[in-house]
């Protein structure tokens, strides 16, 4: 690891060195972009930001859609030293009020989608620079992203960051519902893309990566937007949101080998009337996490595509992927075993080693992990004790052979009947079930008692009594939902993940 390192030079500009400036970097609704179009982007946004001010350990918040201007803004930004951070384009008004004051970012990158929402939020005394400006009436203090661009050079010298710098934040829900940035060096990219990318994933220059979820959710930005730059290959870009339907359509576009899913797509994409007519064979493989995976989902999957899924575990806090399975080698059921660079423990709520095959709480630790949640303290200690390592909160068994097994949050545990119950156990059995497209489990209490409600999404005949039975036939009593509310679709965070407090506010008495 280099003492120093610029994230936009080791990963972006390093093609043109290596003869690469001519080979696709972005695919997508307005692409090709070859590398030395997105340098050049890169280069002239760069320059923008430093006109604007923009120093070295700055924030510029990206509210943007995907596109070839949401990579050239996050490279420009961290060319100049800049620390980049990125959040969803769908949010509300008051979201981006919080976000306004939590980043302090004086300069925000924003489009047609988002700017009314954060003109609400009010963004006085900051400047925003809005793509796709050539139509709107602009107010003072925003500016026309694509004219200033074409309009400032093609040059800059990058900045060096060493060590101990913040280089980006990376946001995180958890279990409060306030959104909290885990800040990292460049160390963090720098080690996933060797250990998880080009170690695990084995990405090369002629793969090209296709993106479920937008580039706002890390997961998505490293595997599709930066990790592939590392190796000359290339990311797929695409505004809208994913829907089976664009994903099938632009695996038949731009014949992707590498696919970056999410459970909750997954099902989609396989519930959907077209799914056995769909050509997936460009893939190579289709990468899984965000959640967790039913094997029972893994096993239509299988059935119906026949694309291997690498299923793994990550987090904002420890920066990517940091156990998962291995090509040629996924095993069903499991999360697989530790990503090369990361040590694990696993342990009781003591803190003791529990012996392997018990569950316990997953304990990470490695060069990419974060230091803190920005302003929160009290909860960095419990999820940061220090020296690389991340408590993460999540339930895992681990085999003798190394192999681990998802159990769920920790903070999502029921006790039922006086017996521990992980709500993944009910939901994984009821995916089982040919009508269920998807569901979640949460603890209902009534009387002082926790019973298991289910809520589903179901393709439809299919009723409650039905589902109560198939659980009850299949797990153990206390394990059988009291209720089963059948609902259009499940609430989700901004990353996609199933969101526990939303679903907790629907009424189900
Ligand atoms: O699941 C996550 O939250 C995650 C975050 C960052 C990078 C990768 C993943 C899977």
């Amino acid at each position: 690891m280099p003492h120093q390192l610029n994230l936009a030079s080791h990963f972006l500009d390093r093609n043109t060195d290596l003869g690469r400036s001519d080979r696709p970097a972005l695919l997508g609704p307005t692409g090709p972009h070859t590398y030395a179009d997105l340098a050049d982007l890169t280069n002239r946004v760069g320059n923008v930001l430093l006109s604007f001010g923009v120093r070295p350990g700055d924030r510029v918040l990206l509210a943007l859609s995907d596109g070839v201007e949401f990579v050239a803004t996050w490279f420009g930004a961290q060319k100049i030293g800049a620390v980049t951070a990125e959040v969803y384009t769908f949010l509300t008004a008051k979201d981006y009020s919080y976000f306004l004051g939590y980043t302090g970012a004086s300069v925000v990158v924003a489009d047609s989608l988002t700017l009314q929402r954060l003109r609400e939020a009010g963004t006085q005394g900051r400047d925003i620079l809005v793509v796709g400006a050539a139509d709107l009436e602009l107010q003072a203090n925003e500016h026309d992203f694509d004219a200033l661009a074409a309009a400032s050079p093609s040059t800059l010298d990058a900045v060096l960051r060493g060590p101990d710098d913040v280089v980006l934040w990376k946001f995180t829900t958890g279990s409060t519902g306030t959104p909290k940035a885990c800040p990292h060096t460049f160390h963090s990219p720098v080690n996933s893309h060797e250990w998880y990318a080009r170690g695990v994933l084995g990405l090369t220059e002629d793969d090209i990566v296709l993106p479920v979820p937008k580039l706002f959710f890390g997961y998505a930005r490293d595997l599709a937007a930066l990790f592939p730059f590392g190796v000359g290959g290339a990311g797929v870009v695409f505004p809208e949101r994913s829907t089976p339907e664009r994903v099938f359509a632009l695996i038949a576009e731009h014949r992707p080998t590498v696919l970056v899913n999410v459970p909750t797509m997954m099902a989609a994409m396989v519930a959907h009337p077209r799914a056995a007519e769909q050509d997936l064979s460009s893939l190579r493989l289709c990468t899984s996490a965000g959640e967790a995976l039913p094997p029972e989902l893994h096993r239509k999957w299988d059935a119906l595509f026949g694309v291997e899924v690498i299923d793994g575990i990550g987090s904002s806090e420890a920066y990517h992927i940091y156990i998962s399975n291995r090509p040629g080698a996924a095993v069903l059921g499991s999360i697989g075993t530790l990503v090369p660079g990361y040590t694990a423990r696993v342990v009781d709520p003591d803190g003791d080693a529990v012996p392997d095959g018990e569950v316990g709480t997953l304990q990470i630790t490695g060069d990419t992990a974060a230091t803190e949640y920005v302003g929160d303290p009290e909860r960095s200690a419990v999820t940061f004790p220090g020296g690389g390592t991340v408590h993460t909160g999540d339930l895992v068994v681990r085999d003798p052979d190394g192999a681990f097994h998802y159990r769920g949050r920790a903070d999502d545990l029921l006790k039922v009947s006086g017996i521990w119950v992980a709500p993944s156990e009910i939901e994984h059995c009821l995916i089982g079930h040919p009508a269920v497209v998807e569901c979640a489990v949460l603890g209902h209490q009534r009387g002082g008692l926790t019973r298991p409600h289910a809520f589903v999404v179901s393709t439809g005949g299919v009723t409650e009594d039905d589902l109560r039975r198939y659980v009850r036939e299949r797990l153990s009593p206390h394990k059988t939902p009291e209720r089963v509310v059948f609902v259009a679709e499940l609430p989700r965070t901004t990353n996609g993940k199933l969101d526990r407090r939303a679903l907790r506010t629907l009424d189900v008495s």
